[in-house]
């Protein structure tokens, strides 16, 4: 089975950590090929870098096709060109957002969310919504990081987020933590000890995800709105983008 991982930002030391993530958990007979596009931000805080991502990232899902990938996580929090993704595969895509939420609605009744930078935050908010997650999202929190800040070692990011990990927990009645970015994923358990309660990267909850579903034989429907894109000319700079 190849599982295609995704990180949508084109910092390739983010991808490798997030690659060790997945492969962590990956079950035997299992291959990752972790990728980031050839175009796009090299991170992504707000709703301009997530659409920029996206072409680049969707041009990934294309070559996995082509290549017979069986499945797809898309790595970056704001699940971005997600429901796009799906229309190009036919083998299940999954977003981290979406994953970690869902794992984490099965160990506690309320979760929070501690991300990067305040002005992602309204973006978790909206996935909370989109995915139905509001009755068990109790909150979305930010530590004011950069998503580079996350990729060097020398910053106290790990500090950080503890201390608002630790701040959710007092407040916020939740019973977990969502870590809300791809980049978190090598502090998840670290996390997890500190706090004494279950600490979600959706990096490792996507990839064992996508993992069971290919494994139970469950693909994309192609029929509504998840079917190929439909046949046409695109203008100018997206031209070699065109689907069909
Ligand atoms: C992210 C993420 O997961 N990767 C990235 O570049 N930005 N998310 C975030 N909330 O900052």
């Amino acid at each position: 089975m190849r599982i295609k991982l995704i990180n949508p930002n084109t910092t390739w030391s983010m991808t490798a950590t997030i690659e060790a993530a997945a492969r962590a958990v990956a079950g035997p007979g299992v291959e990752i090929q972790a990728v980031s596009p050839a175009h796009g931000p090299v991170s992504i805080e707000g709703h301009y870098d997530e659409a920029m991502a996206c072409v680049g990232l969707l041009e990934e899902v294309r070559k996995g096709e082509a290549e017979g990938v069986d499945g797809y996580v898309i790595a970056c929090f704001g699940d971005p060109g997600l429901d796009a993704a799906r229309e190009l595969a036919r083998g299940p895509v999954i977003g981290i957002a979406e994953a970690a939420m869902r794992a984490a609605s099965f160990v506690a009744t309320g979760f929070s969310v501690v991300t990067t930078l305040e002005r992602t935050v309204v973006i978790a908010e909206h996935l909370v919504q989109k995915y139905g997650m509001d009755r068990h999202c109790r909150n979305v929190r930010a530590c004011e990081i950069p998503v580079l800040e996350l990729d060097n070692p020398e910053s106290e990011s790990y500090t950080k987020i503890l201390s608002e990990c630790r701040v959710a927990l007092a407040k916020d009645r939740c019973g977990a933590i969502v870590l809300g970015c791809a980049g978190m994923a090598d502090l998840c358990q670290r996390l997890s000890g500190a706090l004494g309660v279950p600490v979600i990267d959706g990096v490792a909850a996507a990839t064992t995800m996508v993992e069971a579903l290919v494994r139970a034989g469950i693909r994309t429907s192609k029929l509504g709105d998840y079917a190929l894109p439909l046949p046409k000319t695109y203008a100018g700079a997206l031209a070699e983008f065109a689907p069909g």
